[in-house]
């Protein structure tokens, strides 16, 4: 917490793992500040020290919020739906609880870290696009079928979840490596409606106080 008892988010604006936590902030109307951890200048803040103490990952986000300091952004979720739970972003019903995780899951397990700034360092300036690709695409095709028996009009029935919060920020890398979305008619039409809610807008990666001029919204 800050001195004004506002939340701290630890955030970079391009992270679609920042991202993921700017959206469950919205939607609960939490008000916080955004310190910003530049991934890539000076070699990279969450290098430092400094950041390292607060996340040994040496990854963004990290929220402090009520005395404590939480890493991972789904931990970060499922603390503030514990604390916070209105709305709701986690269904009731078990089922689709599950199903809500599975979608998380996929995304923040299965296709996110095979893209990360720390893997695509790896494998090279000329081969990150062709990466990236080959990363999102079998996730995606996975997804898409998942999402044909969970959807409504968000991932999961007619309700936003935590599932939506990641869909978005990873159609936005997907996009930003230039896969092409014509197999993925669901994530898309998904994509599009929660795209026309105030609170995917106001967290999106071209209106973060850290977005440089040229790529602001
Ligand atoms: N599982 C973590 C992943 C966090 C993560 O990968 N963050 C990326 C940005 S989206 C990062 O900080 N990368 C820094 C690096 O690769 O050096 C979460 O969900 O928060």
């Amino acid at each position: 917490m800050t001195e004004s008892g506002k939340p701290i988010l630890y955030s970079y604006f391009r992270s679609s793992c920042s991202w993921r936590v700017r959206i469950a902030l919205a939607l609960k109307s939490i008000d916080f500040e955004t310190v910003p951890i530049n991934l890539i200048k000076d070699g990279g803040q969450q290098f430092s020290e400094e950041f390292q103490a607060l996340n040994p990952m040496k990854q963004v986000p990290a929220l402090k919020i009520d005395g404590i300091t939480i890493a991972q952004s789904l931990a970060i979720i499922e603390y503030l739906e514990e604390t916070r739970p209105t709305p709701r972003l986690l269904p009731q019903d078990p089922k689709k609880r599950a199903q809500v995780r599975m979608i998380s899951d996929i995304i923040t397990s299965g296709i996110q870290p095979l893209q990360n700034l720390s893997v695509l360092k790896q494998v090279g300036q000329e081969n990150q696009l062709t990466w990236a690709q080959k990363a999102i695409r079998p996730g995606f095709n996975a997804l898409e079928q998942v999402l044909w028996s969970t959807a409504g009009k968000y991932c999961v029935g007619d309700e936003v979840s935590m599932a939506d919060l990641c869909l978005v920020p990873q159609v936005a890398n997907a996009e930003r490596f230039k896969v092409d979305l014509t197999p993925y008619p669901t994530i898309s039409r998904i994509n599009k409606t929660l795209m026309a809610l105030e609170a995917f807008q106001v967290s999106h990666p071209c209106r973060q106080p850290d977005t440089p001029p040229e790529l602001r919204a």
